[in-house]
């Protein structure tokens, strides 16, 4: 079965394509071109690996030949779960050519993700790493296989144990018609706010528009050296402007395995790194270190930051401790990406979010009832253009609240427009805890925790955190015997719930207090919650 996904209507896609936006390119050929014209030059470095762009270009026809040999064809679903490794890059590439869609998961997911991700997108084939930082893959897969008996192929990057070899996939290039531009090139996975995670899927026109713009505003060009030091497969790393956004304009790009320091600052001097994303307090991670040791970080230009807010603060201490130039990066999966431009005043690059990187984006800050609100007020950021998708993979009901009637995406988030035009992010309206870049939808915590024997009621919300900015408490009504903190933990941990989705904290009570309209007021716990940590963070201090 095909995927069902809303298109943008006719009149968008043609304004699309007429200004310029949508040039009909695809990934594959995108690749084939750079090959064409600079085939020697280093388009992936990762670990010991170094592959040039006709490498690449050759490695992912070998490939695609592979997945096509296995019966993998256009419009297959592949759930793909590979760290920053250059078979990452292979695998997209030869899954591009083909027309099959990866369904990006994180390194971090574990079976009850990766079963949702397989069983909801219908995979036919889940690619992953066999050890990746002390966890072995190939033991997740036989969880999933249990549970995904329609999953026809287990393919893995290293010792492939009982399942197919990547590395053994690799034949003889064949001719393949390939996707057309206008086709979904693989899915995205929503932060989400309710009980599952959503799929986001992404066209060829509409995610090389937005990577390419991302380069502009970047100044990338052939010199530019982007470490992928975030998982490759987030959208941030992977095309703000990141991983495609470098290979586009035929620079080089470096995948760290892991964002620490300890790896990432050797890259740096090693490989010239001129521009890199990281969430907040990995970017807090980074000053410290740079401030405590020395290191060559002189060929660093730019350091994005984006994923969720970044204190201006912090902010402002990005040029003098780092020696580049800060850039806010406010962007989601669902498509509308915001940056500050590298030559904005400090004053709009410490203090913003910045702004939208197309003209064709088209924002509106609204009060509860869709109203826009007076200006520099806060209110809800609904958003649509070339590439903001008009609704998510399967998902009727939801895209009925998740989307206006005229096609804007309702973000979730609070924004203040300023007078130069940029965004602010105040706050969320969305029922999700963001965990210093990384979401946490409170619903999807709380049916895993109701199904706890002890559990009553169970309300998620966020608490403030010096470093994380937002942690995840968990409120509990116990039923018969209280259940404790860790016993709860490894009870989600057990249900194969990621390990970041793990309440930060559990707080027992005997109700929850509620809203006028008898709902909970998680706006009530989250004060609750913020007080009982005040003494505490003043007796810190
Ligand atoms: C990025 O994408 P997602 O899909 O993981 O999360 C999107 C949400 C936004 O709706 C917002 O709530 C939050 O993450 N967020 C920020 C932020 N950047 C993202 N909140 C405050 N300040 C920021 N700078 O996180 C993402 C995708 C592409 C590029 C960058 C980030």
């Amino acid at each position: 079965m095909m995927p069902t996904w809303p298109a943008w209507p006719k009149a968008f896609a043609d304004l699309y394509r007429e200004t310029g936006c949508w040039r009909g390119e695809t990934f594959g050929n995108m690749l084939r071109e750079r090959a064409k014209t600079h085939g020697g030059s280093i388009a992936v470095v990762a670990g010991e690996t170094r592959l040039t762009y006709a490498e690449l270009d050759e490695r992912a026809d070998r490939l695609a030949a592979g997945f096509h040999a296995l019966g993998i064809g256009p419009g297959d679903r592949v759930v793909l779960q590979l760290p920053n490794i250059a078979a990452f890059v292979e695998a997209c590439f030869a899954l591009f050519r083909l027309g099959a869609l990866p369904v990006f998961a994180l390194p971090t997911h574990r079976s009850s993700e990766i079963a949702y991700f397989c069983e909801f997108a219908e995979a036919v084939a889940y690619l992953v790493p066999d050890v990746h930082d002390g966890f072995d893959y190939r033991g997740l897969a036989r969880q999933v296989q249990g549970k995904c008996p329609m999953l026809r192929h287990i393919i893995v990057a290293g010792d492939p144990g009982e399942f197919t070899s990547l590395e053994g996939l690799y034949a003889e290039p064949i001719n393949m018609p390939g996707p057309s531009p206008a086709d979904v090139a693989f899915m995205q996975l929503s932060g989400g706010s309710t009980g599952l995670p959503k799929l986001i899927p992404r066209t060829h026109d509409d995610y090389i528009y937005s990577l390419r713009t991302s380069a502009d505003i970047c100044r990338l060009d052939r010199s530019s050296v982007y470490m992928a030091a975030l998982p490759a497969a987030h959208n941030f790393p992977l095309s703000s402007p990141g991983i495609l956004g470098t290979l586009y304009t035929g620079g080089k790009i470096v995948l760290a395995p892991r964002p620490s320091p300890d790896e990432a600052f050797p890259l740096i001097a090693r490989e010239g790194v001129t521009i890199t994303a990281l969430v907040p307090p990995l970017a807090l991670i980074w000053m410290e270190a740079a401030e405590a040791r020395r290191h060559d970080l002189s060929s660093l230009r730019v350091l994005q930051v984006g994923g969720a807010k970044f204190s201006p603060e912090a902010a402002a201490r990005v040029r003098s401790v780092l020696g580049c130039t800060l850039q806010q990066v406010y962007g989601m999966a669902e498509g509308l990406v915001n940056y500050t431009r590298l030559d904005d005043p400090e004053e709009v690059i410490i203090h913003t979010q910045g702004r939208p990187m197309s003209p064709y984006d088209e924002i509106r800050v609204v009060d509860e009832e869709d109203r826009e609100v007076g200006e520099g007020e806060t209110g809800h950021l609904l958003t649509r253009g070339p590439y903001t998708i008009r609704g998510y993979y399967n998902a009727e009901a939801h895209n009925a609240k998740a989307f206006t009637s005229d096609g804007f995406y309702r973000t979730g988030d609070l924004v203040r427009l300023a007078p130069n035009g940029c965004l602010v992010v105040e706050g969320r309206a969305k029922d999700q805890i963001n965990r210093g870049g990384e979401k946490v939808a409170a619903e999807e915590i709380e049916n895993h925790l109701l199904a706890h024997p002890n559990v009553h009621d169970a309300a998620v919300v966020s608490m403030p955190d010096e470093f994380l900015g937002e942690r995840t408490c968990a409120f509990i009504i116990p039923r018969g015997r209280t259940p404790a903190a860790g016993e709860l933990r490894a009870f989600l941990r057990e249900r194969g719930l990621a390990a970041y989705k793990l309440p930060d904290r559990v707080e027992i009570t005997d109700r929850f207090p509620q809203t006028a309209v008898g709902k909970v007021s998680k706006k009530a716990l989250r004060e609750t919650i913020a007080a009982k940590l005040q003494p505490r963070a003043a007796s810190d201090a």
